[in-house]
């Protein structure tokens, strides 16, 4: 039994007008999750090609989770998402063929080659790059919730963070700060069942990750991560209840990891028939058959959609690979800030 709420499933399209989404916006979440994926698989193909150096880190499995929760953002809110959360960079509108060229370490990607592949975001469309320690970019993303508070700005700061990460005491500071000065951020774990070869009984004694909300102070949730309108609904719930002042939430979407942790892992401890078991709640297969069984979608929609999808891909892996590698000459361009960049008296 969760302390924490169990959000219940939106199920009819009369739940979804509730939630402000017309059929556009419908199937426009639809393509951002088979574009996500998509991106994905074919990472894995420029992987085995020779063309990702390093590793490749996917998020099968996490398509509504990210795609959910980014689609409740407004434009100018601000975002720090993980290695789980490609949906996230692709529903805020970076280009597929900047992110492939980002993993082929070239010089249009989104670190311009200078950073590890998965460190990347696009700060112009609201994301904070990643760093790999973890769950560093909480309390960055609770900063900018204490700069939006101060200065008096209607935005929201969204900090994801995966199940392991929890452990750190950056995750428990960034809480308790947020609930002491009521922040405008919203908390997301993406609790895929694993940190790395963990598993959930190895890392937390409670039932839920959400469960510990209750001893900051705020409201955790408990939700079907597979199920991208729940997701939708919960997470547009807490960001306009963190807008008007209402502090934060934490969101916990129970997913699980479809493939390894990277992909130089085969994921050989999760047992078979629980890959099974969550294959047949594949956030993807899943909307798109509520999608057809409303009439949002019709069989030659699909078919228009996902010939769409695949031409992007193909253009996009396509220019990313046109793109040069950087200049060792320019190693060091725009690692730092100038003096006259940067927008404080101080540097002034
Ligand atoms: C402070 C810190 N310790 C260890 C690591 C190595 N590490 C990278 S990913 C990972 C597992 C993370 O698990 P989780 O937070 O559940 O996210 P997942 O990868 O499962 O999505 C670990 C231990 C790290 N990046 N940072």
């Amino acid at each position: 039994m969760a302390v924490a709420r169990e959000a219940t499933p939106v199920e009819s399209a009369e739940d979804v007008k509730q939630a402000d989404l017309d059929s556009e916006d419908l199937l426009q979440i639809y393509r951002t999750m088979l574009i996500t994926r998509g991106i994905e698989e074919r990472g894995h193909i420029l992987y085995r090609q020779g063309k990702i150096p390093g590793s490749f880190y996917t998020g099968r499995g996490n398509e509504a989770a990210s795609v959910g929760v980014a689609t409740a953002m407004h434009a100018d809110d601000v975002g720090t998402p993980i290695q789980r959360d490609m949906g996230v960079h692709v529903a805020r509108g970076t280009e597929p063929w900047r992110i492939f060229a980002q993993y082929m370490g070239r010089e249009d990607g989104l670190a311009a080659g200078r950073d590890g592949n998965v460190h990347m975001a696009d700060i112009r469309l609201g994301l904070v790059a990643m760093v790999s320690h973890l769950p560093a970019l909480m309390p960055v993303a609770v900063g900018c919730a204490l700069a939006f508070q101060i200065r008096r700005e209607p935005r929201v700061a969204v900090a994801w963070s995966g199940d392991g990460a929890m452990a750190r005491g950056d995750a428990h500071e960034a809480m308790n700060f947020a609930a002491v000065r009521r922040l405008p951020v919203v908390f997301i774990v993406d609790n895929n069942q694993y940190a790395y070869s963990t598993p959930n009984r190895l890392e937390f004694a409670i039932d839920h990750l959400a469960d510990r909300a209750a001893a900051y102070g705020f409201e955790g949730v408990v939700i079907d991560g597979t199920d991208v309108l729940t997701v939708y609904r919960e997470a547009h719930a807490a960001i306009e209840k963190a807008r008007a002042g209402g502090g934060p939430t934490l969101l916990e979407l129970v997913t699980l990891r479809m493939e390894g942790h990277a992909v130089h892992d085969d994921a050989f401890y999760v047992p078979r028939e629980k890959l099974e078991e969550w294959s047949r709640k594949d956030p993807i297969e899943r909307y798109r058959r509520w999608l057809k069984q409303t009439g949002v979608l019709s069989e030659s929609g699909d078919d228009e959609i996902t010939v769409e999808v695949k031409k992007l891909l193909n253009d996009a892996m396509k220019r990313a690979d046109e793109s040069r590698l950087p200049d060792p000459d320019a190693l060091e361009t725009g690692v730092y800030a100038e003096p006259d960049e940067l927008d404080t008296p101080h540097h002034r």
